[in-house]
């Protein structure tokens, strides 16, 4: 089977909602030694967006998105060990990244976190539905070089602008750069925050983090 023949299959797998299928075409990846992080975005993200696709059509309701979402990260949990091999002793810059509050949305900026450790970055993970104090306190703590704001909802995407607005208030915006994501952001969505940049996936997430660092 060619590669792009298996992350459809895989992709499937997590539309039929074929948890079976989907551990065990995460299990081949792993025995196989295939690129995790392609099997992840061309395979198991491509899945989930089509649930995604079909629930906004009306051909899936709110348990099959929530049971696909629970079948892509049971196969997250199995990959993620497998993807975060890289260089841990040193660390090229320290990120503090989280879904922004009022938004449960975790897989996306759980992929981010996970490449970016992957390519030597310290990453503090705060999860979802955090608070933009809790974000910018634990940034100043762990003195972070960036802070990534991650948001899947139109409705919680004004969250990441309160981010910058409030590193303005304290007068601290100059010591880190803050870098977006999820599915609403666009190029005009971060000039209007005015963020220092955002990632369409995880790979786009780790140059751009590269990019701002310089190294
Ligand atoms: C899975 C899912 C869920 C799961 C989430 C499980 C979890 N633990 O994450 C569950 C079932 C819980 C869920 C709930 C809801 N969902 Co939902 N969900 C999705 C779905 C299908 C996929 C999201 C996903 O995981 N994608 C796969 C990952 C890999 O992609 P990603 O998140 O985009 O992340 C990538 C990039 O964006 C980027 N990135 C992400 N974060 C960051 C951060 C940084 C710093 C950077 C640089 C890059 C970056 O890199 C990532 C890796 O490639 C989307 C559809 C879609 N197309 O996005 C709807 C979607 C986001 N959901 C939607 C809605 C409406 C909801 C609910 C309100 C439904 C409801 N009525 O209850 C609730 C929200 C509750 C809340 N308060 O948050 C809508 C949002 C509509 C809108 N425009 O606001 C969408 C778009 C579905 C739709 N087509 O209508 N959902």
């Amino acid at each position: 089977m060619s590669n792009e023949n298996f992350y459809n299959e895989i992709s499937n797998a997590i539309v039929k909602l074929d948890e079976d299928k989907a551990t065990e075409y995460a299990n081949k990846a792993i025995n196989e030694n295939l690129n995790l992080i392609e099997v992840v975005e061309k395979g198991f993200a491509l899945g989930i967006r089509t649930i995604g696709e079909l629930w906004e059509e009306g051909e899936y309701f709110l348990p099959e998105l929530m049971r696909g979402a629970q079948i892509m990260q049971n196969c997250l949990d199995l990959l993620i060990p497998h993807l975060q091999t890289a260089s841990e002793q040193i660390s090229r810059g320290k990120v503090v990244i989280a879904t922004i509050e009022g938004d449960i949305h975790s897989i996306g900026k759980t992929i981010v976190a996970t490449m970016l450790r992957a390519y030597g970055y310290e990453v503090y993970d705060l999860g979802a539905d955090v608070p933009v104090e809790k974000i910018v306190e634990e940034a100043i703590e762990k003195e972070a070089d960036i802070i990534g704001v991650s948001a899947l909802l139109t409705t919680t995407m004004t969250g990441q602008k309160k981010v910058i607005e409030f590193l303005h208030e304290k007068n601290i915006a100059n010591k880190f750069k803050v870098i977006l994501g999820g599915a609403p952001v666009t190029k005009t969505w971060v000039e209007d925050c005015k963020a220092d940049g955002f990632a369409e996936n995880a790979i786009d997430a780790v140059k751009l983090v590269k990019s701002l660092l310089g190294k």
